[in-house]
């Protein structure tokens, strides 16, 4: 099994690559849900969603979330009638939406749920919630507390973030799909999504990162920021206002304490000497993702540089 540990857009492309260099049954997603959030009485999870449409090939390729070709029809009449319109929802996004809601209200777990709507869209990869419990990110910023969504759409993630909290995170449990995987996981990828609000929330629930560690596959990371940036999303701002150093240089110390090894961007391949003097392997390739066949190439050569480590762990023995 090779087990990827996805957020939103980002990770969600390297995650597609996966499902199209392997065996549809050999994947497992692992997607964050602490960016979720009930909106007109829906519960929405928005990175599970992302990494939905973009492995079915059906999100929407400019915005990288939703659904291409999409339209707001119903948005604009819950306008008319007085709704929030700030978050964009598609009229097929919300069958998703209503489907998930309506699930969850009949007594399944988010697992469940998430298992359903992956069926009825023909992805054959499993999308694994990381928990079943509600976590909620919390982002600080010195006009107090915002919830992630409101932070990130509504304010256009133009805040200063001065802490980040996970709500609910100390009762969330590692669901059984998850610690299966992650117990049999000939690699795991960490994909290139926001190392502090999108693989966080992961790492951070009870038990996920002694599993994690445990697990026999070596722990890639491929690198978020290229030359000092985020490709899209605050992840750049958030981790330089939070003291990490904005490089794949910062993201390998913020995992060093479970990382094999890290894949970067070409940019930055002067870092490679100080990464591999924290004791992790490194990849340097071109780590920007164009289209699917683009996906395809990173996918394949991280998969390529994981199992190397494999063969140095054993020779190591
Ligand atoms: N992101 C935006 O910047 N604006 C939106 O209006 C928006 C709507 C939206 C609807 C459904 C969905 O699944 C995602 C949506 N996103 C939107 C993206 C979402 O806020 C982020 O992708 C994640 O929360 C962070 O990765």
């Amino acid at each position: 099994m090779i087990v990827a540990l996805a957020g939103g857009v980002g990770g969600a492309k390297l995650a597609q690559g996966l499902s199209l260099a392997l065996p549809p049954d050999d994947l497992t997603v692992i997607g964050n849900t602490a960016d979720d959030m009930i909106h007109f009485g829906l519960r929405i999870s928005p990175d599970l969603d992302t990494v939905l449409y973009t492995l079915a090939g059906m999100a929407n390729p400019t915005t990288g979330w939703g659904i291409a070709g999409d339209t707001t029809r119903t948005l604009d009449l819950l306008k008319r009638l007085g709704a929030e319109d700030w978050f964009l929802i598609g009229d097929l996004d919300f069958a998703i939406h209503i489907r998930r809601s309506a699930l969850l209200a009949a007594g399944q777990s988010l697992t469940a749920a998430t298992a359903a709507l992956t069926r009825g869209l023909g992805v054959r990869a499993a999308i694994l919630p990381m928990c079943d419990e509600p976590v909620a990110t919390v982002v600080e910023t010195p006009d107090g507390p915002l919830s992630f969504q409101d932070y990130f759409v509504r304010r256009r993630h133009q805040d200063p973030v001065t802490a980040i909290r996970f709500a609910g995170i100390e009762a969330a449990t590692v669901p059984d799909g998850v610690a299966a995987a992650l117990a049999s996981a000939e690699v795991i990828i960490l994909c290139p999504s926001n190392p502090l609000v999108s693989l966080g929330p992961i790492l951070a629930v009870p038990g996920f990162r002694d599993r994690l560690t445990a697990a026999p596959g070596p722990r890639v990371a491929v690198s978020p920021i290229i030359g000092g940036r985020a490709l899209k999303g605050p992840a750049d701002r958030m981790l330089a206002g939070l003291g990490h150093d904005v490089s794949p240089l910062g993201v390998a110390r913020l995992y060093r304490d479970f990382l094999d090894g890290l894949v970067l961007d070409e940019e930055d391949a002067a870092l490679a000497a100080e990464i591999e003097a924290l004791g992790l392997r490194t990849l340097v390739t071109r780590t920007i993702m164009g289209e699917a066949d683009d996906r395809r190439r990173l996918a394949v050569e991280t998969l390529g540089f994981a199992r190397s480590l494999t063969l140095v762990a054993r020779a190591g023995r």
